[in-house]
C-alpha cells in the first residue's frame, strides 16, 4: 500500500442527495438500465497516461504535477503501477488503458525497451489476479520520442517504419498477454506539416501495409479483441491522415480492411474535425465500424485538444443515444482520456475528477436509455422513411432513370413537401435531459 490517496476511501454509490464528496451520485454498477447493468454499459475505463505520466506542462509552462513515482527507474514503473490500481480500487473502475510509454521507462535501445515493458506487464498481471481492473485496450505511443517526429508507419526512414512496427507487435504481446479487449491505434505524427516535403503516395501505401500486418499478427497470434483506430483532424501534426471516421472507412476500403478494424472515437477529437461526437458515432454505427470511445471534451473556448472530463449530461446523453440505438459496447467502453487541469495538484482531484465524470456519464446514459424506451424519436424516424417500405418506392432503387421517368408520368408524381418537425424533436428530446 503507498500512502499516495492516504484518507481517501472507497467510492460507492449513495444517491443524488449524498454530501459526501466521495461518493457516486448517479453511478450506479448494479442498476440495470435496459436489461443490461450500468457497469456492464459504459464499461468505464482509466487512462494511464493522463493520469500517471502527464506532468501538467503546457506550451508556456513545465511540470506543475510532484508525483513520487516520477523518474526514469523500473522501481518508479512500479511504485506508479502501485499507484495506479490503488486508484483502480478506490474508483471501482473496471478498466484500464496504456501506451508502452506510459508504464516503463524508455531503454537505451529496442531491446531494453521490450525487456522493460515485459517486466512491467508481469508486474501488473501479478497485480490484476487480486484486482476487479481488466485492460480495455493497450496502446504504443508512436509520437512522443523525437524519433518520430516526421511519423511512425509514413515516416520517409524506413529504420522508423521497422522500430515502430516492432514495438506494435510488443505493444500487442503485451496487450494480449493482459487479456486487453481491444488493441488501438491513434496516428500521432501520422500526418504532414508541409505538403512542400510530403509524397501523400507513399504515405498512404506505408500505412496500409503497416495496418495490414497489424490485423495479420492479430490473427497469428489469435488475439480476439478488436483492432480499432482512433481519428482525429490534427495535433500534433498540421494535418492528420486519419481525419474523422469517413476518412479512416475510405482508407480501410482502400486496403481491404474495413471488416477488421473498428473505430474508437473520441468526443474532441470529432469536434476539431468539424462534426459533433453524435454524427461520428451514428456515422460508425451505420458503417458497422463503432468500436468504442474516448469520452473527453475540449473548451470550447480555447477550442483546442484540452482533454477534460465530460462535463455536460445533454452532450453526453446524445453520444450513449447512438451507443445504445448500435445495440451497446460488445468490446469496447467508456475511456477518459482525460487530464486534470494542472492547477490541480492533490490526490484527491485524480479521485473527484473521475468519479464526476462517471456520474455525468451516467446520468446521460439514463436519459438516453429513458428516450430510447420511449421510442418516439425512433418512432418518428421510422414515419419520415415510411414511403420507402413500399415494395413500389423500394424498386427504384434498383431500376434505371428511363423506368423512374416513365413511373413519375404514368403516376403523375409530384412531390408535396412535408415538414422535419425538428423542433417537436428537439422538445421531445429536451423531456429526458
Ligand atoms: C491523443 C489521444 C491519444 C489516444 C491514444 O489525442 O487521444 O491519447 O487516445 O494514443
Ligand atoms: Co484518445
Amino acid at each position: 500500500m503507498t500512502d499516495f490517496f492516504a484518507g481517501i476511501p472507497k467510492l460507492a454509490y449513495e444517491g443524488p442527495e449524498t454530501d459526501n464528496p466521495f461518493a457516486y451520485r448517479h453511478y450506479n454498477p448494479d442498476e440495470v438500465v435496459m436489461g443490461k447493468r450500468m457497469e456492464d454499459h459504459l464499461r468505464f475505463a482509466i487512462a494511464y497516461w493522463h493520469s500517471f505520466a502527464w506532468e501538467g506542462g503546457d506550451p508556456f509552462g513545465g511540470q506543475t504535477f510532484d508525483r513520487p513515482w516520477f523518474g526514469s527507474t523500473m522501481d518508479l514503473a512500479k511504485l506508479k503501477a502501485d499507484v495506479a490500481f490503488e486508484m483502480f480500487d478506490i474508483l471501482g473502475a473496471p478498466f484500464f488503458c496504456f501506451h508502452d510509454a506510459d508504464v516503463r521507462p524508455e531503454g537505451a535501445d529496442f531491446a531494453e525497451n521490450t525487456r522493460n515493458l515485459e517486466e512491467i506487464v508481469d508486474y501488473f498481471a501479478a497485480k490484476m489476479e487480486s484486482s476487479k481492473t481488466r485492460l480495455l485496450w493497450g496502446t504504443a505511443n508512436l509520437f512522443t520520442n523525437r524519433r518520430f517526429m516526421s511519423g511512425a508507419a509514413t515516416n520517409p526512414d524506413p529504420d522508423v517504419f521497422a522500430w515502430s512496427a516492432a514495438t506494435v507487435k510488443t505493444c500487442m504481446d503485451a496487450t494480449h498477454k493482459l487479456g486487453g479487449e481491444n488493441y488501438v491505434l491513434w496516428g500521432g505524427r501520422e500526418g504532414y506539416e508541409t505538403l512542400l516535403n510530403t509524397d501523400l503516395t507513399r504515405e498512404a501505401e506505408q500505412a496500409g501495409a503497416f495496418l495490414s500486418m497489424v490485423v495479420d499478427y492479430k490473427h497469428k497470434i489469435g488475439f480476439k479483441g478488436a483492432i480499432l483506430v482512433e481519428p482525429k483532424p490534427q495535433e500534433p501534426s498540421k494535418h492528420q491522415y486519419d481525419y474523422d471516421v469517413a476518412t479512416v472507412y475510405g482508407f480501410l476500403k482502400r486496403f481491404g480492411l474495413e471488416n477488421e478494424v473498428k473505430m474508437n472515437i473520441e468526443q474532441g477529437h470529432a469536434i476539431l474535425a468539424g462534426h459533433s461526437f453524435e454524427h461520428e458515432l451514428s456515422l460508425a454505427a451505420s458503417l458497422g465500424i463503432l468500436g468504442s470511445i474516448d469520452m473527453n471534451r475540449n473548451d470550447y473556448q480555447s477550442g483546442w485538444d484540452t482533454d477534460q472530463f465530460p462535463d455536460n449530461v445533454p452532450e453526453v446523453a446524445r453520444a450513449y443515444y447512438e451507443v445504445l440505438k448500435a445495440g451497446g459496447f460488445t468490446s469496447g467502453g467508456t475511456n477518459f482520456d482525460a487530464k486534470l487541469r494542472r492547477q490541480s495538484l492533490d490526490a484527491e482531484d485524480l479521485i473527484l475528477g473521475h468519479a464526476g465524470a462517471m456520474d455525468v456519464c451516467a446520468r446521460g446514459l439514463k436519459a438516453a436509455a429513458a428516450l430510447l424506451e420511449h421510442g418516439g424519436l425512433e418512432e418518428a424516424r421510422s414515419a419520415r422513411y415510411a414511403g420507402w417500405d413500399k415494395p413500389e418506392n423500394k424498386a427504384m432503387l434498383s431500376s434505371d432513370l428511363a423506368s423512374i421517368e416513365a413511373r413519375v408520368k404514368a403516376e403523375g408524381i409530384n412531390p408535396e413537401p412535408v415538414s422535419g418537425r425538428q423542433e417537436r424533436l428537439e422538445n421531445l428530446w429536451n423531456r429526458f435531459v
